[in-house]
């Protein structure tokens, strides 16, 4: 009984969110944020890609942009484009040393149990970082940003039935003072979202030099 009311309520929050994120294409206000960072001729490499549909934004909108895609699993609705390749979430060993101009890493790090090993190697094969995450209130983070958490690990395990899926998010202090560790100037960006589901904050970090 509990369990189907439980399946329900899943359901409901599904079809809400369902209402709320497509239409209003976060992936188009995402873009609009990175592409002052971005220009042709560059490479990039969109960690976490997803489905991976901010990396064919950037190519339809860039004709000489070398963009290379890196996932865990591949969700692309286009699976025909090449410069995709599965990677176990940490290591990036095929790629050199400052390879790429720029690395977009949008929504990912959330997700990322040891994130310092997946930011040594980002850091390590790009040159300009883009990070984009949800961002919890300074000092600590609220009883509603642990409950945003919260959802977000039920979602990950009974909605996308992922038993392993890792959830923690940061506040902007302690994203700021962990990578300072990789580079001099980081700078942050609001992404100003809908705010009655998205009561946690959405920004983009910089980090070059
Ligand atoms: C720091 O990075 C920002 C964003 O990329 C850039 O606008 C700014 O000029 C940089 N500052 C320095 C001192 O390099
Ligand atoms: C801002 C911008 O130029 N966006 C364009 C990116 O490419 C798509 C598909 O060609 C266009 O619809 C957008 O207008």
């Amino acid at each position: 009984m509990l369990k189907k009311l439980f399946a329900w309520l899943i359901l409901l929050i599904q079809y809400f969110i369902s209402k709320i994120r497509l239409p209003t294409g976060p992936k188009n206000r995402v873009f609009n944020h990175i592409r002052n960072h971005i220009d042709n001729n560059q490479r990039v490499l969109n960690v976490g890609c997803g489905d991976g549909i901010l990396s064919e934004l950037i190519r339809l909108n860039y004709s000489d942009m070398y963009v290379y895609d890196a996932d865990v699993v591949d969700l692309r609705h286009n699976k025909k484009s090449s410069n995709f390749h599965l990677f176990d979430g940490y290591h990036l060993s095929q790629y050199d040393t400052g390879y790429f101009d720029v690395v977009l890493v949008i929504y990912v790090l959330h997700h990322v149990k040891h994130r310092n090993i997946l930011l040594d190697e980002i850091m390590r094969v790009g040159k300009t970082i883009l990070i984009v995450e949800d961002i919890l209130h300074e000092p600590k983070a609220t009883i509603l940003d642990h409950f945003f958490t919260f959802t977000h690990r039920l979602w990950a395990r009974f909605v996308c039935k992922d038993k392993e899926a890792y959830v923690e998010f940061w506040t902007k202090s302690k994203w700021s003072n962990t990578l300072y560790n990789y580079r001099a100037n980081i700078t942050y960006t609001n992404i100003p979202e809908k705010k009655w589901y998205h009561y946690v904050d959405h920004g983009m970090f910089v980090c070059s030099n």
